[in-house]
């Protein structure tokens, strides 16, 4: 069988074969490592995995052949929860943040979300392409090769999400990247809402949901399910008539305040829930039970001065499968830098490398169901792969806050060298 492009050479091949699922318990840090790897790959398929040399059936005349000289290759990274494409930026709430005030008061006060939607309505769609495009940018130098982008920030204006959406889906089609669309039109109450909160989910029921399924806009819908903006009942409402109408559910849970979210997100059947710092021991059960990935954010933990982590232990010790991810937005997480979040993840919520590299790729593939195309090196795939130059998988953690990428290739093509 022909090749177009060889991997050889590879130090440490981070295979995570075996059955595409999310990976729970023992198997969240069961990573098929190969030492003295080598990767074939057919256009946007990987034909081989092995160690040594390719077999003779394996034709590489006319191949790119990279020689990865030791390095560590993983499945491509996979950023599973952004607030991608937004207006402006929050650097202002810095000085209200260092003065003590939270971030749910600077969002009731109608700042945080409120100011980055009144940025976005003024923003052009081609302001909002080229400054996505640049973030974009961005994560694929740090090996990132899928990212889910939410709407959001149109609060009030329907007008304004279907531009974020739309961007979104332009930004898929060119951009190298492969960019999933969530909608969030459920990210803060309305102002004018503020008194008559249901009255504004009746219209994301019935005006809003219909329509972007029609347009095609999303795969998933999101809900912002915290205290001061939806309800639990509110959002059962919500991602019950968004699956009805068939978008998959996924739910911002017990993020700040602890609701009731995890257990929420079993209940709808959400294929994932983020944030859950305040998740209950009975939610993380529920969630074991109906196989609900626990999408953990550190970095917004981080940014938000909270002390303490989510339960990454207990959940994987309850059998939650977890994924991480850098959640991406302007107020409580601005930075693309996943391998950051990693070694967050690893320092705050107690999860080993192995754990970390589960999390950010086969896990993160299934929080966005695309598990059978990508999340690992395995053939049949997706040529999705990051080549790190770093000696084994725990350096990457370790030494932290820069960038070990040093190839991407997406879809059996470099799309970054350093
Ligand atoms: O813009 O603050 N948590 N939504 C829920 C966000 C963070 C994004 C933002
Ligand atoms: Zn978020």
């Amino acid at each position: 069988m022909q090749a177009t492009l060889v991997i050889k050479n590879i130090g440490t091949l981070v295979t995570l074969k075996g059955e595409n699922a999310p990976r729970k318990g023992k198997l969240q840090g069961e990573i098929g490592e190969i030492e003295n790897g080598v990767i074939a790959i057919r256009d946007d398929r990987i034909i081989h995995v092995g160690s040594g040399e390719l077999p003779d059936v394996i034709d590489v005349t006319g191949a790119q052949i990279i020689d990865a000289g030791g390095k560590v290759v993983t499945p491509g990274l996979i950023d599973c929860h952004t607030h991608l494409v937004h207006g402006g930026s929050r650097e202002n709430e810095l000085a209200m943040k260092l003065d003590g005030k939270g971030y749910l008061e600077i969002l009731a006060s109608g700042g945080g979300i409120h100011s980055t939607a009144r940025a976005t309505e003024k923003a052009s769609f081609q302001e909002l392409y080229e400054k996505a495009y640049k973030s974009l940018d961005i994560m694929k130098s740090f090996g990132i090769t899928t990212v889910e982008g939410k709407s959001g920030y149109g609060i009030g204006s329907f007008q304004t999400e279907i531009k974020q959406m739309e961007v979104a889906k332009k930004l898929n089609e060119d951009h190298p990247l492969r960019v999933i669309s969530t909608f969030m039109g459920a990210h803060a109450i309305p102002m004018e809402y503020k008194d008559d909160s249901d009255k504004f989910v009746d219209i994301m029921l019935n005006e809003m949901l219909p329509k972007v399924v029609e347009m095609d806009l999303a795969k998933f819908c999101d809900v912002f399910c915290e205290e001061g903006v939806f309800s639990i009942d509110q959002s059962r409402r919500i991602l019950l008539k968004a699956k009805e109408l068939g978008l998959v559910p996924k739910i911002h849970a017990d993020e700040i305040v602890s609701l009731g979210g995890a257990e929420l997100s079993a209940e709808v059947g959400a294929i994932s829930a983020e944030h859950l710092v305040g998740a209950s021991e009975q939610g993380i059960k529920d969630m074991a039970k109906a196989g609900v990935v626990a999408v953990l954010l550190p970095g917004t933990s981080f940014n938000l001065g909270k002390k303490e982590p989510a339960k990454a232990r207990l959940m994987i010790e309850e059998g939650v499968p977890v994924a991480l991810s850098t959640d991406y937005n302007p107020g409580s997480c601005p930075t693309e830098n996943l391998q950051f979040i990693m070694t967050l993840a690893s320092l705050h919520l107690r999860m080993k490398p192995s754990e970390v590299i589960t999390a950010v790729t086969m896990n993160a593939a299934a929080a966005l169901g695309i598990e059978k195309e990508v999340g690992s090196i395995q053939v049949g795939k997706k040529a999705d792969i990051a080549i790190f130059d770093i000696p084994n998988i725990d350096y990457m953690i370790y030494h932290f806050g820069i960038n070990h990428n040093y190839i991407t290739i997406k879809d059996g093509k470099i799309i970054y060298k350093k």
